[in-house]
């Protein structure tokens, strides 16, 4: 009976391997996927988005051939919730875990298990692939075992490959990992990491500054690796310590071979770039290559990488066959935290209030770019509410994948958005910006169609002390409406100069009663209400 049973398990295998085999030309006209998320890239930082002082000709040529987005967001205003909320469908204010900007040697934030983009893509018969910055924690409670299996990590939520840093260039350990391992240990030579107290006798930016090659400007001053101070301390894997002016080619190098090794099937590539994330080291053949210094090379860095990247699917004959998705993780900033920026009149996040860590626009309207040849139609715009949070849904809807009930809760299907294709659904009607933590521990932003409002503390140039990102003091305006709720027309006043608040209170008190319902009774997207399946 047993074997009998075994033989029909074997048998309903096989027959499941006829049929995938049978469905196999279908399958192969799923598009590949690659989303490239560029780091800290703002608004007005590429020329296809109005940037002068520096020059951008392949993602020009990218949203030239595809779909610009005008009114695109990053799910928070800094990295850890962002990308957190791009895996997962969910806002990251919703929990703890990977809320905010998430130390060097943090547990993974997401628990294995979780419905994430990969998983879901892996579901619908993708190869699945990350290559570049992760910043989303790894290993169990306490932190990775940088000398061991690193695990849980990013193989456990629906990654076949996985090529990445842990968290960013300027936290240690400045070493890669590929899949479960860091790259080029020397196991002799054992890492030690700390974000609490000094691990052995490496020198820091605080006690040898002449030791920098690059000097911070705040913070930035622990262990120094490549002649850069970083947050955290590590000693130990010098053999396994990355050159940051190699960072760029590195990625590059292992999405190409990604990408040349899953050519025959479909595959889906998350490339999160390191650039412009700091510090911006970009390697010496960019230097001086754009007009405003350090920070205009990483971006040329940047536009080279996603050229190199582009060249690849040409040559290999995908173009036509894989749908490019572009964006970044967060608004434009300038300094932060090094002297890589100079003093040029670059304004990153274009005409935008605000930079990285701000509830203004400054701090999440972000470059957004689709191609997908045949599909897109080449040199479209548009103006739709769409935001990164929205990838699952709607990448689930390309691929013929439902939405688990209770997954992706905040994630909406904005395909024919992204597609530039007729269509009369509501799509996104509400967004709620967040900088990092959880809702009701601190000020968020919502809005309701071209109305914003940005609750009581919020309304700052950009995270912290609100002045790190132009060394420009708050003037004493700015202090007096960051502890007021803070309300605009953006489709009268996209710089949000303005404070509407006290000038219309009953639409601010019906937007909190919004901002309140959503926080609460979550899944707030009607297209992707009315898409799961009870
Ligand atoms: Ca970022």
């Amino acid at each position: 009976m047993k074997y009998a049973l075994k033989l029909l398990f074997a048998l309903s295998l096989t027959s499941l391997v006829a049929l995938s085999a049978a469905d196999a030309p279908k399958l192969a006209a799923k598009p590949n996927i690659i989303v490239i998320l560029a780091d800290d890239i703002g608004y007005g930082d590429l020329s296809c988005y109005g940037a002068k002082m520096v020059q951008t000709p392949n993602l020009d040529r990218l949203a030239a051939d595809g779909r610009r987005f005008m009114d695109a967001h990053s799910p928070a205003a800094t990295c850890t919730p962002t990308r957190r909320a791009l895996m997962t469908g969910v806002y990251s204010w919703r929990q703890p875990e990977g809320c905010s900007i998430a130390p060097g040697d943090a547990a993974m934030t997401i628990k294995p298990g979780t419905f994430t983009l990969p998983s879901m893509l892996k579901q619908a018969g993708y190869t699945t692939g990350i290559v570049g910055k992760w910043h989303l924690g790894l290993g169990p409670d306490g932190g990775p075992d940088w000398n061991g299996d690193i695990k849980p990590g990013t193989l456990d939520l629906g990654f076949d490959y996985s090529f990445i840093m842990a968290a960013t260039g300027d936290r240690v350990p400045t070493v890669y990992i590929e899949n479960r391992r860091v790259v080029g240990l020397d196991p002799a030579d054992p890492i030690k990491v700390s974000y609490k107290a000094k691990v052995g006798n490496d020198p820091t930016g605080r006690e040898n500054p002449e030791l920098l090659k690059l000097k911070h400007t705040h913070g930035h001053d622990m262990t120094i690796v490549n002649g850069v101070g970083r947050i955290g301390w590590m000693t130990g894997g010098k053999a396994a310590r990355w050159k940051d002016e190699d960072l760029a080619d590195t990625f590059l190098k292992q999405a190409v071979a990604f990408v040349e090794r899953q050519k025959d099937a479909p595959f889906f590539l998350y490339f999160a770039t390191h650039n412009i994330h700091v510090p911006r080291v970009p390697n010496p053949r960019h230097h001086g290559k754009s007009q405003c210094g350090t920070r205009g090379d990483s971006i040329v860095e940047l536009d080279s990488a996603v050229g190199d990247l582009l060249a690849t699917l040409d040559r290999l004959k995908l173009r036509d066959n894989t749908l490019v998705i572009f964006s970044s993780d967060n608004g434009g900033i300038m300094d932060d935290g090094y002297e890589d920026v100079g003093n040029f009149d670059h304004p990153c996040n274009g005409v935008l209030r605000g930079y990285k860590g701000s509830l203004f626009e400054g701090g999440h309207r972000v470059p957004l770019i689709t191609r997908w040849p045949g599909h897109i139609k080449a040199g479209g715009e548009s103006d739709e509410l769409v935001t990164l949070l929205d990838l699952p849904a709607s990448l689930a809807a390309l691929t013929g994948q439902t939405v688990p009930v209770g997954a992706a809760i905040d994630s909406c299907n904005v395909l024919p958005a992204l597609l530039g294709q007729p269509h009369d659904q509501p799509g996104r009607e509400t967004f709620v910006a967040h900088v990092g933590g959880v809702a009701g521990k601190v000020p968020l932003a919502i809005r309701q169609g071209q109305w914003k409002l940005i609750q009581e503390g919020g309304a700052r140039r950009s995270y912290g002390d609100a002045n790190k990102s132009s060394r420009v003091p708050p003037t004493a305006e700015e202090k007096k409406e960051i502890n007021k709720p803070f309300l605009v027309n953006l489709a009268a006043d996209i710089t949000e100069s303005t404070n509407l608040a006290s000038a219309h209170p009953e639409r601010v008190a019906e937007m909190r009663k919004l901002l309140e319902t959503v926080v609460t009774k979550g899944g707030s997207q009607p297209v992707l209400k009315s898409e799961i399946k009870k």
